[in-house]
């Protein structure tokens, strides 16, 4: 029998690391075969699909729940799907679960980088320019980021190559009998 299709759902910080690793877990999946493998970036799913939304609440719970539906059609046809967006609030993630898990597994992943490694780093400048109030509503600094408790996976990139977190995901994919 065909393996169910699921959706890898990570969550963290702005800079913590996720899209990296999701493209990383990415590549793993292809070179796997079997199932088409389908990203959907937080970024490029804001340019494609919601491009009108802000950073309000009800903004990225819009866009949070149009991510979870077209992840939730991917998984209903047996594909992968691999979300990466900050998705703060637990309710959101939790109602994206929902209608994901009616058609095939939903594995969290939450990306712990801390606040301060996220903002030590600051890939994109995107911390200071919040810290001088120059980006309003920013996810850790002025507005909030809700941790998930029951996420199926924690990664820690502070000691961590990514490719080893997106090791880590394959072997949680295994332990679950979705790969
Ligand atoms: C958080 C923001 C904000 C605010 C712009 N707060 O590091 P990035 O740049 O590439 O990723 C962040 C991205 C967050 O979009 P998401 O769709 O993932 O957010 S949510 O799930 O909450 O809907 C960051 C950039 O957009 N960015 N302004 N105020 N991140």
């Amino acid at each position: 029998r065909a393996k169910q299709g699921f959706t890898v759902f990570f969550t963290g910080l702005s800079g913590s690391g996720k899209s990296t690793i999701a493209n990383a877990l990415m590549v793993k999946l292809m070179e796997m075969g079997g199932r088409p493998v389908t990203l959907l970036d937080g970024d490029v799913v804001r340019k494609h699909l919601s491009s009108e939304l802000g950073f309000s609440k009800e903004h990225r719970d819009i866009n949070i729940k149009r991510i979870g539906y077209v992840a939730s059609e991917i998984t209903k046809n047996g594909g992968i799907a691999i979300c990466a967006p900050i998705a703060p609030y637990t309710a959101t993630r939790r109602a994206v679960r929902e209608m994901i898990e009616a058609y095939g597994a939903f594995v969290e992943v939450h990306v712990a980088t801390s606040i301060e490694e996220c903002e030590r780093r600051d890939r994109k400048g995107l911390y200071k320019l919040a810290r001088e109030g120059k980006i309003k509503e920013f996810t850790g600094i002025s507005d909030p980021y809700e941790a998930p408790t029951k996420a199926e996976l924690v990664v820690e990139t502070q000691n961590a190559a990514v490719d080893s977190c997106a090791h880590q995901v394959i072997l949680t994919l295994e332990s679950l009998g979705l790969i």
